[in-house]
Formats: C-alpha cells, structure tokens, sequence
C-alpha cells in the first residue's frame, strides 16, 4: 500500500498538523520530518509508526533491545555471584534496567535532526536499551567492568570514564555501550545496550541533581549548582575512604584467618 496515499486518508491525530510524509522514489520508504514546537505524545507516535508501516518493525526492535538487556543483566548477575563465593562480598547492591520511552527516542532523534524511523534508531541511539548498576565500591565498578570487557561475546563499543574525569557539574559514572549478540530463531544479532556504573552515593547525588535539573525556576540556582558541585567532590572523598576501610577490615581479617591456621 502506498504509505503517502493512506496518510492522507486518515485523518491527522491532535497537535500533528505539521507532520509530512514522502514516499521515496515511490520504494514505500516513507519519512516523517519532525513536528516543531509542538510536545509529542505516545499516541502521536503510534500514529506515526502505524502510517509508516513501521509499527510492527518496531515492536520488533524493542523486543530485541529488552531481550539484550536480559542478556546482560544475566551476565551481571552471574558476576555477582561468582564474586559473593569468592571475596565473601557483593560487587553490586542493585541493577535497575530501562527501555527509552518511544517518545524520548523520538524526541532525541529530533533534537539530532533525524528523521524518526526503525532504522535510524537502532543506527544512531546507543542508550535505547540501558542499565544501572550500583555498587558499593569504586574498584568494584572497574572489577565487573574488566570481567565484561574479558568475555568473547561483549564488545566493548565506548567508555566514558566520568569518575576519573568528572562532568564540571561533578556528575560521576562509568558508562560503557557495549554490543551482546541475542540469539534469535534464524540468526544471531547484536545490540547496544548502555551501562552505568556508578557507587551508592554517586547515585544519590545523580537522583538529587536531575531532580534539579526538571525544576522550570529555582531559587538561588548557581549556589545549588555549586553546593552540587562541592558534595559531589565531598562524595569522591567519602567512596575513597570507604574503600580504604573496607580494605583495611579485609586485611586484618586475612591476618585473622592466617593467625587462627597456626594455632
Ligand atoms: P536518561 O533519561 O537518563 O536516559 P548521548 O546519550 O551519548 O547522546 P551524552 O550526554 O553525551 O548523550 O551521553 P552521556 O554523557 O554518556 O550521558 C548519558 C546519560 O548519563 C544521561 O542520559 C543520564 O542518564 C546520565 N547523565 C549524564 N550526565 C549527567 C548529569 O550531569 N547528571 C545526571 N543526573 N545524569 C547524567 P539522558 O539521555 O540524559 O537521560
């Protein structure tokens, strides 16, 4: 069916006034310029992907993107455990896993100035599959990291390092993309998957300053914005010191176990 013709049947859903649709060619390759101004909402969206002839392709999508994040969630949790039998302690509290909303896909794609469409996603967005991992330690962080990047099937795509080298706003993670094949009935796949690594406390001032950052006024912005900035250094300080605690207790536990053999 010729996607031009039938979007013009339809009748155009509230606030899609501006939408436009162009067959290619005449291929049923059908793009849809960006609304401007107008906020999109997710019935905006199924439009869209309905009058494209994308809806299907992009239930598909999303489906692989969660299947990759089960997959990396179980590696993770296979980590975890081998860690808990070995060292006595886990190297994370929690994982939190998202799948991007199809409006903040949409709306990121826009911002880039890219028509939205299945293949444009997966070609352009690393973070649509993402996950959180918190831990206790740093060195925990750089641990399961290492163990990831070692196994034969992760491919490491991108790091960026933000403990070593904070945002200026003292925003502090690791964030990796990495590609995990999925293992689907005819063919094998990789997809992208976003991960954060960051401490319990890095994740706490993460969680207070996005709070900030959806605030339409604030009083006294610059001063939050610099009392942020000083607790975030505050909290490298305290993470520091907690794994130099932490290592101490190990020690003089090793030294225990060592005295009570030779008794
Ligand atoms: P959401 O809703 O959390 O997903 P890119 O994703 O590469 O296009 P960018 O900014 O270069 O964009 O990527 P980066 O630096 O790796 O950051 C991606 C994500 O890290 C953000 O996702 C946030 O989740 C988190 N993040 C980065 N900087 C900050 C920060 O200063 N404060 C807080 N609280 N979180 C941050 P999104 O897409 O912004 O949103």
């Amino acid at each position: 069916m010729d996607m031009t013709t039938r979007s013009r049947d339809l009748p155009v859903p509230g606030g899609m006034e501006d939408m436009e649709t162009k067959d290619y060619q005449g291929t049923g390759h059908v793009r849809i310029r960006h609304l401007e101004s107008k906020e999109i909402s997710q019935e905006d969206i199924d439009r869209i992907l309905q009058l494209t002839g994308q809806l299907e392709k992009f239930e598909i999508l999303m489906m692989y993107y969660d299947c990759a994040l089960a997959e990396v969630r179980t590696k993770l949790e296979v980590l975890n455990k081998e860690v808990a039998l070995k060292k006595n302690r886990n190297p994370f509290e929690s994982i939190k896993s998202r799948l991007k909303k199809p409006v903040s896909i949409y709306e990121k794609l826009k911002h880039r100035k890219i028509p939205f469409s299945v293949e444009n996603i997966e070609e352009n967005l690393t973070d649509v599959a993402g996950l959180r991992v918190i831990c206790s330690f740093i060195d925990d962080i750089y641990g399961i990291r290492d163990s990831l990047a070692a196994q034969d099937d992760v491919r490491i795509v991108q790091e960026k390092d933000y403990i070593a080298n904070p945002k200026p706003n003292g925003y502090r993670s690791l964030h990796l993309i990495i590609e995990v094949p999925i293992f689907l009935m005819q063919e094998k796949k990789y997809m992208k998957v976003e991960l954060q690594f960051r401490t319990i406390a890095m994740d706490f001032w993460a969680s207070v300053e996005h709070k900030m950052k959806y605030k339409k006024e604030i009083r006294n912005e610059a001063r939050i914005v610099e009392e942020l900035r000083l607790s975030a250094d505050l909290i490298n300080q305290l993470d520091r010191r907690m794994q130099q605690i932490r290592d101490r207790i190990e020690l003089s536990e090793a030294n225990s176990r060592e005295m009570s053999e030779w008794q």
